[in-house]
């Protein structure tokens, strides 16, 4: 399948073990995202604000209008639709 057109954006902190798991999906999917920085244990009012939850990681994709939570559920979307 083909890459996407717009950019990925992934909300994230880099020592979320789930935040790693969809990290190097992306990564061997060889796709460019941009990373939007998650306060380990504060404000997450941007993310509820989004998904309607407050766990990262949660992945914006705009080529498909859609915002999903749950890394299992991004890493299978990312298969599906890029892998
Ligand atoms: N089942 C979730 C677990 C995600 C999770 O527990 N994330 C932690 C950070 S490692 C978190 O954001 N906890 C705060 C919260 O859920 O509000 C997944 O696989 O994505």
């Amino acid at each position: 399948m083909s890459k996407p057109e717009e950019m990925l954006e992934l909300y994230q902190f880099e020592q979320c073990p789930y935040c790693k798991k969809v990290r190097e999906k992306l990564t061997e999917l060889q796709i460019d995202y941009i990373a939007r920085q998650v306060d380990a244990s504060g404000d997450r009012e941007k993310v509820k604000e989004i998904s309607g939850q407050t766990g990262v990681p949660v992945l914006v994709d705009p080529n498909t209008d859609t915002v999903m939570p749950e890394s299992d559920d991004i890493v299978d979307y990312l298969e599906e639709h890029y892998g």
